[in-house]
């Protein structure tokens, strides 16, 4: 029975062990996570191939043989010796594998200096990275951008429903709950490109709310955190701790609307392309209408027959800021966010239209 169990364990941890139950490790967090894995089923592996062949063994060993249908076992009242046995094993085990994980868990959360503080904030269905006031601008990034190394601490916020941040290759995760502001410690330590997911059902464009996050050389980072325009206010939502509404909003009015701001707002972090297709905008959502189609049928119509304004920037302005205003066929009020009045500046809103209205003629 012994040398069955033996046998047994040595093919079983085999075979979990060869199974890589991490996808690529690119976090110091997730080198740790993954060995506490090893050392729970190095751990776990023996004490079920034991308890299983005792099993099987005992099943085979006093099974009942014909002639015994009315036979009752031996009365047995406890064996104080295996009862301790079994329970000073167990409670041992528990202690040494809860401290083990206890102290990773403690060394993953550990703040680290000279970290990075990112803001990631969240919407539905996008994310959004701010990185920290530096050279008098904001750096804000619908890709997660990191150097390689450099301890990063996630303050993570919610502008509307819960969501959950969530990147795979750091095994690092935690919710984005309106109202509070919750930490999550990275260091990245592999360069190259990883997806980052919202892991909280958080309404109908859920499965499309992802971003990729790269990690790069410091020297690269650098380079690219230099090149970056400054974004002034967040393009959607509060602006972050610290920045008043007020002064942020300023140096986004005096600059003109232009298409390719408007695109750029599409594209990311007001979240248009995950609902809606625009060809112009290499969009391809389909939880809301089509906007190749429905802007031509619609807003471009002759002035007479529009329903939401009498030009068509009037229309898609009022399509934006108004959406259950007018509902088109087929469509319901409560899923375009009605909140882009707000959570837009007037000048991402006006970028938007011009967008929008080039692209519907
Ligand atoms: C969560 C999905 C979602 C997001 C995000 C979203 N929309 Fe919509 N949109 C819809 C739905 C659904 C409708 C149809 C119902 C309505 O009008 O409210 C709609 C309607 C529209 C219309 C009117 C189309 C018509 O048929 O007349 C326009 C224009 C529009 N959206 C533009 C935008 C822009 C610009 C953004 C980004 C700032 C955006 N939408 C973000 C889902 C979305
Ligand atoms: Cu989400």
């Amino acid at each position: 029975m012994i040398l069955a169990a033996a046998v047994g364990t040595a093919i079983l941890l085999a075979i979990v062990l060869s199974i890589n139950w991490f996808p690529t490790h690119a976090s110091t967090q997730i080198n740790r996570t993954s060995t506490l894995y090893d050392v729970l089923l190095i751990a776990s592996v023996p004490i079920f191939v034991i308890v299983e062949t005792v099993v099987v063994f005992c099943v085979w060993r006093f099974r009942m043989r014909p002639g015994e249908e009315l036979k009752d076992g031996p009365p047995i009242h406890g064996n104080t010796r295996l009862e301790v046995v079994w329970t000073v094993i167990p409670a041992l085990l528990m202690f040494g594998l809860a401290g083990y994980a206890y102290t990773v868990l403690r060394a993953n959360e550990a703040n680290k200096s000279g970290a990075m503080t990112v803001q990631v904030t969240t919407r539905q269905f996008a994310f959004e990275f701010t990185y920290p006031h530096q050279d008098g601008k904001t750096v804000i990034s619908p890709i997660l951008y990191l150097p390689k190394g450099k301890p990063v601490v996630f303050k993570i916020r919610s502008y509307d429903v819960v969501h959950s941040f969530f990147v795979p290759n750091f095994a690092e995760k935690i919710d984005a709950v309106p109202g509070i502001t919750t930490t999550l410690r990275v260091t990245p330590n592999r360069i190259g490109t990883y997806p980052a997911e919202c892991t909280e059902l958080c309404g109908p464009g859920h499965s499309f709310m992802r971003a990729a996050v790269q990690v790069m050389t410091p020297s690269a980072f650098q380079a690219w955190l230099s090149r970056q325009p400054n974004n002034g206010p967040p393009p959607i939502g509060a602006p972050p701790s610290g920045v008043s509404a007020a002064s942020s909003k300023g140096p986004a009015k005096t600059s003109k609307p232009t298409a390719a701001a408007g695109k750029a707002v599409f594209t990311s972090a007001a979240g248009c392309s995950t609902c809606h297709t625009l060809a112009a905008a290499g969009a391809t959502g389909t939880i809301g209408p089509n906007l190749d189609q429905r802007l031509r049928s619609d807003c471009a119509k002759p002035a007479s027959k529009r329903i939401r304004g009498p030009t068509l920037e009037q229309c898609i302005h009022a399509a934006i800021t108004r959406p259950y205003a007018y509902i088109p066929s087929g469509f319901h009020a409560g899923i375009m966010p009605a909140d882009f009045a707000k959570r837009l500046t007037s000048a991402q809103i006006a970028a938007l239209v011009k967008f929008l209205s080039s692209a519907a003629k």
